[in-house]
């Protein structure tokens, strides 16, 4: 029997939905107290389902093990501006008496051969349904804006060529993964200056504390600017 995905998915979009509002919350709140947030912005989606089904496929995984072979279904990224924030919004995450961490893989430490770097946390969500709790995987992705960047294009360079990318392609995706991390380790480097000059503007601002005015952190387009709310 053909499986109902609007029915079988509805608690994962309602957790996205959920964690979306929480963790741009939480950016809202560093805000409101002037400090640095170490989170700049916040995506999520629920996998679509020729993804999840290729990947079921893919993986052997049978429909019966979907929800606890698949961790992604639900997935969230969280975007920072550097290394250091990705570690304090772990342990923020860590801290949160409503988010269980299942299970953590840190490609930071760990570089996946690709040149792909990132921190990804599994979280055990509950979601309140009329039938009662039901508790869903979800997957948190922590990067740099720069790690981000990467992440991307190479993830449409992947669709184009399904993995199999000509050697020189290869190669250059390495090296930029690598410069990619060198930006970070540079900016890291001088932190404490462009925090501060961050906190200069945002008082040249008035200290505006509204969703619509505040920024502290001036890096996003105005696409991504909607993505901090
Ligand atoms: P694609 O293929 O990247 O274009 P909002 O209205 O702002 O609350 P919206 O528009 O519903 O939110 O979604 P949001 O927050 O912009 O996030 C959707 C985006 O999440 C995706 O866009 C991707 O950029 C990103 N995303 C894609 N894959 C993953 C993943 O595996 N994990 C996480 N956490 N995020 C992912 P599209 O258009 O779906 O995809
Ligand atoms: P989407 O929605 O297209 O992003 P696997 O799925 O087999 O790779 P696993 O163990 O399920 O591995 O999870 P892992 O490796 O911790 O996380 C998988 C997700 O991390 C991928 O989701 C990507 O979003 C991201 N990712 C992992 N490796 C790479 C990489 O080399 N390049 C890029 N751009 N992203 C990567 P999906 O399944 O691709 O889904």
């Amino acid at each position: 029997m053909p499986k109902d995905w609007d029915l079988f998915l509805m608690p994962y979009r309602q957790a996205v939905d959920e964690l979306k509002i929480k963790l741009r919350g939480m950016r809202k709140q560093f805000q409101q107290e002037n400090a640095h947030t170490p989170i700049e912005f916040v995506t999520g989606r629920v996998k679509p389902v020729d993804s999840i089904i290729e990947k079921m496929q893919r993986r052997q995984v049978t429909d019966d093990l979907l929800e606890q072979d698949m961790q992604d279904i639900a997935g969230l990224r969280i975007m920072c501006q550097f290394v250091e924030d990705i570690y304090q919004v772990v342990d923020l995450i860590h801290q949160r008496a409503d988010l269980e961490v299942v299970e953590e893989r840190d490609y930071i430490t760990n570089v996946k051969p690709s040149g792909y770097r990132s921190y990804h946390i599994v979280i055990s969500y509950p979601v309140q349904m009329v039938h009662g709790e039901k508790h869903i995987l979800a997957e948190i992705q922590i990067r740099t804006l720069s790690m981000n960047f990467w992440a991307t294009i190479e993830h449409s360079l992947n669709y184009k060529y399904q993995g199999a990318f000509p050697e020189e392609i290869n190669e250059r995706l390495k090296r930029a993964a690598e410069a990619a991390f060198m930006l970070d380790q540079e900016m890291s480097a001088i932190r404490e200056e462009i925090q501060e000059a961050q906190q200069l503007f945002s008082y040249g601002k008035g200290q505006q504390t509204s969703d619509d005015q505040v920024t502290g952190n001036q890096v996003t387009d105005n696409d991504h600017e909607d993505k901090r709310k």
